[in-house]
């Protein structure tokens, strides 16, 4: 099974003639409708949704992709003038074997892997996760909040005059295409088109991109990113280069997932869960070194390429001072109780708790 693709051009074109006061015809009015069941249903049922946007070309993946692979191939010594741990990493570098698999720590997780059939078992991590990452805010932030981030500006390493316009253009098209999946999956859900996106607004987004050497860890079966849900609203990724992510369905099943060329793929997190009342849950995923990756590095090898792994990773929150509670209908699900309301940015630091990282507040 490989997850539907939703082109998000016909939304965009009838959202655009309503806008313009030209009201589309009712077979069109139908169309969006069947467009936006698609992707509510998607990602009730597998946690995730393949997307194409117009507005965020291969090119601009590419663009991104080249400089990050050109960064994370940079020593050490130097990736680690841009690490910010008295800041707990919440801009700039996080190095290998900082960031925590969930899986690891919580023991309530690791009991309900182990009740699970063998053939779709996460891989078990025996530490913290071997990749890199780069934090960097996407978006206007609140003049006031509750939530007040420690005082971090955005951390530029030298030598890469292009960083600060890649990393908000291609942060800002993620950004935008999760907008319209989010008005969509409202809309499927039987929800006000705005009553996600509202949510959104000034929301503490980051883009936050995976680097991991497959040089030094491309055997079979590392783990990269340990079994875990992320702990935001919805995650958007471009086409990572080398394959390795899977995911697990909500009947149980686990699934290695094929993004084609010029498509995003999103994933479902904790705080979507918290608004549908559990109607939609938070996709559990892993990232290995599968015997796709292994192909991808052959290639990249045989091509004289970075065998750097980079992820275009983008974790869109709800605003931290808004509350996190079942919305409209969702509120009537039979395990509302379970997700009393709170405020989003309560959630986060709640999480950020329990996988002792308290602090840091992009991490899923
Ligand atoms: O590296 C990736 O492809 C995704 C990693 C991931 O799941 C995460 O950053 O939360
Ligand atoms: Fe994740």
């Amino acid at each position: 099974m490989d997850l539907p693709v939703v082109d998000l051009s016909r939304y965009l074109e009838i959202s655009a003639r309503r806008g313009a006061g030209a009201l589309p015809p009712a077979a069109a009015e139908v169309e969006l409708r069947a467009l936006c069941t698609t992707v509510s249903g998607c990602l009730r049922d597998s946690g995730a949704l393949l997307v194409k946007d117009p507005r965020c070309s291969v090119e601009d993946n590419d663009r991104f992709l080249d400089m990050m692979e050109r960064y994370f191939g940079r020593p050490e010594e130097f990736k680690r003038l841009q690490a910010r741990p008295a800041l707990h990493y919440q801009v700039g570098a996080t190095p290998e074997g900082v960031e925590v698999p969930r899986s690891l720590v919580d023991e309530d997780m690791q009991a309900k892997i182990k009740l699970m059939p063998e053939e779709f078992q996460p891989a078990i991590p025996r530490g913290p996760d071997p990749k890199w990452r780069y934090m960097w805010r996407v978006g206007p932030r609140p003049a006031n909040t509750r939530f007040q981030e420690l005082n971090s500006e955005p951390v530029i390493p030298e030598g890469f005059p292009e960083w600060k316009e890649t990393m908000d253009s291609w942060g800002s098209k993620m950004i935008a295409a999760i907008e319209v999946v989010a008005e969509m999956a409202a809309i499927g859900f039987g929800l006000d088109k705005d009553a996600f996106t509202s949510l959104m607004k000034q929301g503490p987004h980051l883009l936050a991109p995976t680097g991991s050497d497959l040089q030094r860890h491309g055997s079979l079966g590392t783990v990269f990113a340990g079994y875990h849900y992320d702990l935001n609203f919805l995650t958007i990724h471009g086409r990572s280069r080398f394959p390795g992510l899977s995911i697990w369905l909500r009947n149980g099943q686990k699934m290695e997932v094929k993004v084609p060329v010029g498509c995003l793929l999103i994933q479902t997190g904790m705080q979507i869960e918290w608004l549908t009342g559990g109607k939609c849950l938070a996709g559990m995923h892993e990232v290995t070194v599968t015997n796709r990756t292994l192909e991808a590095i052959e290639l990249a090898k045989q091509q004289n390429l970075s065998i750097w792994r980079v992820s275009s990773t983008l974790f869109a929150h709800i605003a931290s001072d808004a509350i996190l509670k079942p919305l409209g209908h969702f509120a009537e699900t039979p395990v509302a109780s379970k997700y009393p309301p709170m405020c989003a940015g309560d959630f986060v630091e709640r999480e950020l708790g329990v996988i002792n990282l308290k602090g840091r507040k992009g991490y899923s």
